[in-house]
C-alpha cells in the first residue's frame, strides 16, 4: 500500500511552497550527457577497467573477467573519469548491466582522484538477465574529475560482467520520492500493555469526529468508539485525530483499529515484546565490539574475527599513535565498541553510552539479571556490567599516562585516518589509526563514567572499583586544569568530530558522580556552585553525548546520598517530566518532543528516547501513575505510531528499519552480509539531512518525513552505540513497570 493521494499532495504542497517562499523556483537546466561513448561504439575509449581486468565488446556491450577472491568491491571496477558535475544539480545515472545472478554491482558516482569522495552510489543484486537500473540524485560538489565507476570485487569465485548504455545526464528534474506509509491508522506496531494506556493516531481530511472500532484476531469487534480531532500536527504537517482505547484491558495477539475506510497494521497486547527489547537491546553491545571476535556461537549469523587487534589489514589498536604533532607516544587502545556504522572509538559517546547501561543496572533492579549470550555469561557478574566493562577498559586507556604533557586527560577520540566505504567488515579496514588531541569534554565523560563505576563494579571486583576511581579524580583534576580544550568542529576527516564547546554540563556531572561514589566535600561543592544546578536542563533534548547537565541530575535525583537542598534535585526533575508530558498531550502522535521550528535533530529516536527516561525517573520519584504513562505512550512513536508507519527498532513491528548504516551489517549492499541485529535503534528524522542519499530524496521534508530505510543515510539512519543505550534503558523500564 502506498501514501493516499491526500497524504501525497500534502508532502509534495509543502514542498513546492517551501521552494517557492522568498525566491522564484530555479528555472530547469537543459539535458545534458556527461558520459562520453557510454554505448560502446566500436571501442570502450575513455573508458578504463583494473589491471588484470581488460575491457572487451561483446555484442555491443563492455564486459570484464572478474577474479574471484579479492576482498572489496573496488579491488575490481570499469569506470570514467573527467566527468563535470555541479553542485546542486540533479543527475540520472542509469545503465544495464549483466551477469550471473546473485553477483552485486557497486555504481558509483564519486571524485575520480584521492580522496575518492563518494557522491552517490547503489548496489542492485545482478538478477542473471540484462537489466536497465536507473537512479535520480543531486550533487552535493562541484568538480571536473568526476568518475562514474561499476566496481564489482569482493566475490569468492570468477565470473564475468558487463555493461552497457552508460548515462549520467544532468539538468533532469528532481525525483519526487514518495515513501510508502501504509495504511492512515498508526500504532504501536510492537504493543500495548494491558493495563496501561493505549493510543492510535489517524490521518485524515475529516475535521468531526469518526466512528472507530478495535478487532481481535479472530474478526470480532471488541471495542469502539469516536476519535478525537486534533487540527494540523506540525511535526508531519498532516491533519490527524486520535484514538484512546485505554478502556481495552486483555491481553491478545493481532487486534487491528479501523476508522475512515482504514485498518492499522497488526499489534498486540500484552507484555512479551518488551522483555525481549529489553535484552536485544543490549544484545547489540557484543556484535559492536572492537578487539575480539564475535561468535557465531553466541549470535548466529553475525561471527566475524576480531576488528584492529593488529592483523593485516588492519593497522591495529595494539599500538595507536597521534595524529601527527599531537604526541610522541603510542597507547594500546584495543576493545571498546565500535561508535555506530564506522570503525571509529569516541571517548564521549562511548562515555554517555556506558553512563545509559550502568544508568539502567543502577535503576532498574531487573537489568542486573538479564543474560545477553557474551562470552563472560555466567562468571558471576551481571551481564549487563561485563558489556559496560569492554568499553570502560577502552576509555580508560584512552588517558594519558603520567610523564607525558597533559597526563590524566583523556584523548577525544581514535579512528581511521581516512573515511573508508561500505561494506567493509572491521577486521578488513586498511587505513592508518591515530590518537586525536585530548580535550576537556573527553577527560569528563571519564571521570564521570569511571566515578559511576567505581561505586557499581565493588561489589564484584574490588580492584578494578579502586583503579577507577583513581582514574576518574585524576581526570576530573587535568580538566580542572585544562578546562577548555575543545574538540573542534573541523576534526572530522576519517571519523566524526564530536565537537563541543559548551562544557559546564560535562564539569557538573563529573563532580555529582564523584560525590555520589565518595561522598566527600570538594566534589559536593563543585556540584552546588555549578551553573548547571539550578538551571532548567529540561529543555527539547534532555541529555545526549553532548548534554550532560540532566544525566547529572537524574542520578543526584535517585542515588541515595546527602546533598543539601536534594529535594529541590528531585522536585526539578518532576518538573522536567511535566514539561515533556505537557509538550506530549499536545502532539498528534504523543511524543514528547518539539524542537524549536520542528527542526528535528540527528539521532531524534534516541532524544525522543531519553526524554522518557526522565519521565521514568519522575515515576520513579514520585510513585505516581501519570509518569508511567506518560512513557507507555511515548514509545508508541517508535514502534509506529508515526507519520512514516514504521517501528524505528529492527525485527520489532510489523514495518520496521532494517537497513542502518553500517559497514558490516550491511544486507542492502551485499546480500552476504546481515541486516543488524534485532532490537537495533535507528536514528530517525533528521531535518538536516546531511547525506547524499536524503538530500536526493527528501529536500523540503517536514519533521518526521525526514527519514529514509536505507544503509546511505548516514544523517537519518545510523545505528550508535548511544542510542541504543537510551533503547535499552527505556525498554527495560517498560518491561519493569508491566
Ligand atoms: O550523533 C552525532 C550527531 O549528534 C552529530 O551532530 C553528528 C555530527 O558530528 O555526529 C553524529 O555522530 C556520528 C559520529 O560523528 C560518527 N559515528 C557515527 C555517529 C552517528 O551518526
Amino acid at each position: 500500500m502506498s501514501m493516499s493521494l491526500w497524504e501525497r499532495s500534502r508532502i509534495i504542497g509543502l514542498t513546492a511552497a517551501l521552494l517557492t517562499v522568498g525566491a522564484a523556483a530555479p528555472a530547469l537546466a537543459d539535458e545534458v550527457e556527461q558520459v562520453v561513448n557510454g554505448g560502446f561504439d566500436g571501442t570502450a575509449d575513455p573508458f578504463w577497467s583494473s589491471a588484470g581486468s581488460p575491457i572487451t565488446l561483446e555484442d555491443g556491450q563492455a564486459c570484464i573477467d572478474v577474479p574471484g577472491g579479492t576482498t572489496n568491491r573496488w579491488d575490481v571496477a570499469i569506470g570514467q573519469n573527467d566527468i563535470d558535475l555541479v553542485a546542486g544539480e540533479n543527475y540520472r545515472f542509469s545503465f544495464d548491466a549483466t551477469g550471473g545472478a546473485g553477483h552485486v554491482v557497486r555504481a558509483v558516482t564519486g571524485l575520480a582522484v584521492s580522496p575518492y569522495d563518494t557522491y552517490f552510489e547503489q548496489s542492485p543484486v545482478l538478477s542473471g538477465d540484462r537489466t536497465h537500473y536507473e537512479y535520480t540524485f543531486t550533487a552535493s560538489t562541484s568538480t571536473a574529475q568526476g568518475q562514474v565507476a561499476f566496481q564489482v570485487g569482493g566475490s569468492p569465485e570468477d565470473w564475468r560482467f558487463c555493461v552497457d548504455d552508460v548515462s549520467l545526464v544532468g539538468g533532469v528534474p528532481p525525483e519526487v520520492y514518495e515513501p510508502d506509509t501504509g495504511p492512515r491508522v498508526r500504532v504501536n506496531q510492537v504493543g500495548y500493555l494491558t493495563d496501561g494506556p493505549k493510543n492510535a493516531t489517524v490521518v485524515t481530511e475529516a475535521t468531526a469526529p469518526l466512528p472507530w472500532q478495535l478487532t481481535d484476531r479472530s474478526g470480532k469487534v471488541v471495542k469502539k468508539g469516536r476519535t478525537t480531532p486534533r487540527g494540523i500536527d506540525a511535526s508531519s504537517g498532516q491533519n490527524v485525530h486520535t484514538i484512546d482505547f485505554s478502556g481495552y484491558r486483555r491481553d491478545g495477539r493481532s487486534l487491528t483499529l479501523t476508522a475512515d475506510g482504514e485498518t492499522s497494521r497488526p499489534f498486540d497486547i500484552g507484555t512479551d515484546a518488551y522483555k525481549t527489547l529489553r535484552t536485544d537491546a543490549l544484545k547489540l553491545y557484543y556484535t559492536q565490539r572492537s578487539g575480539i571476535e564475535i561468535s557465531g556461537d553466541l549470535r548466529p549469523g553475525y561471527a566475524r574475527p576480531a576488528g584492529h587487534v593488529d592483523v593485516a589489514p588492519n593497522s591495529g589498536d595494539g599500538k595507536v599513535p597521534c595524529q601527527p604533532g599531537v604526541c610522541d607516544y603510542t597507547l594500546d587502545v584495543r576493545g571498546g565498541w565500535y561508535d555506530a556504522g564506522d570503525h571509529g572509538k569516541y571517548v564521549v559517546n562511548g562515555g554517555i553510552s556506558v553512563w545509559g547501561l550502568l544508568s539502567e543496572y543502577e535503576h532498574l533492579r531487573g537489568s542486573r539479571r538479564v543474560d545477553l549470550t557474551i562470552p563472560e555469561s555466567g562468571n558471576r557478574v551481571p551481564d549487563l556490567l561485563d558489556e559496560a566493562r569492554w568499553e570502560l577498559d577502552f576509555l580508560l586507556s584512552m588517558q594519558v599516562p603520567a610523564g607525558h604533557p597533559y597526563a590524566g586527560m583523556v584523548h577525544h577520540k581514535i579512528h581511521d585516518a581516512a573515511w573508508t566505504g561500505l561494506p567493509l567488515l572491521p577486521h578488513l579496514d586498511p587505513q592508518p589509526r591515530e590518537l586525536h588531541p585530548v580535550s576537556t569534554a573527553a577527560t569528563l565523560n571519564v571521570a564521570a563514567t569511571a566515578a559511576q563505576a567505581a561505586r557499581l563494579y565493588k561489589p564484584f571486583d574490588a580492584a578494578f572499583a579502586k583503579r577507577a576511581l583513581a582514574a576518574a579524580r585524576t581526570a576530573y583534576r587535568a580538566a580542572k586544569d585544562n578546562p577548555i580544550r575543545y574538540a573542534p568542529v573541523e576534526d572530522g576527516v576519517g571519523g566524526g568530530a564530536y565537537n563541543d564547546d559548551k562544557i559546564t554540563d560535562e564539569f557538573y556531572w563529573a563532580a555529582a558522580e564523584l560525590y555520589l561514589t565518595t561522598g566527600e566535600r570538594q566534589y559536593r561543592d563543585d556540584v552546588l556552585s555549578s551553573p548547571e544546578h539550578t538551571a532548567d536542563v529540561f529543555g527539547p533534548v534532555a541529555f545526549d553525548w553532548a548534554a550532560t547537565a540532566a544525566a547529572a541530575r537524574i542520578d543526584l535525583a535517585l542515588v541515595p546520598n546527602h546533598l543539601p537542598g536534594r529535594s529541590a534535585v528531585r522536585a526539578s526533575v518532576v518538573r522536567g517530566a511535566e514539561e515533556y508530558l505537557a509538550v506530549q498531550r499536545g502532539h498528534g502522535y504523543g511524543v514528547a518532543y518539539a524542537p524549536a521550528n520542528n527542526v528535528w535533530d540527528w539521532g531524534s529516536s534516541s532524544i525522543i528516547a531519553n526524554n522518557l527516561v526522565v519521565i521514568a525517573a519522575a515515576e520513579r520519584i514520585t510513585g505516581r501513575d501519570r509518569y508511567r504513562d506518560g512513557v507507555l505512550t511515548g514509545i508508541d512513536y517508535l514502534f509506529g505510531r508515526n507519520a512514516l508507519n514504521i517501528s524505528y527498532v529492527t525485527g520489532y513491528g510489523e514495518v520496521s528499519s532494517q537497513n542502518q548504516h553500517s559497514r558490516w551489517y550491511a544486507a542492502q549492499l551485499d546480500p552476504a552480509l546481515p541486516h543488524p541485529p534485532a532490537g537495533t535503534l535507528s536514528g530517525g528524522p533528521n531535518s538536516s539531512i546531511q547525506d547524499p542519499v536524503a538530500q536526493a530524496k527528501l529536500t523540503g521534508c517536514v519533521g518526521q518525513f525526514c527519514y529514509i530505510d536505507d544503509i546511505g543515510s548516514w544523517s537519518t539512519n545510523e545505528l550508535t552505540i548511544n542510542w541504543n543505550a537510551a533503547l535499552a534503558w527505556i525498554s527495560a523500564y517498560v518491561a519493569e513497570t508491566a
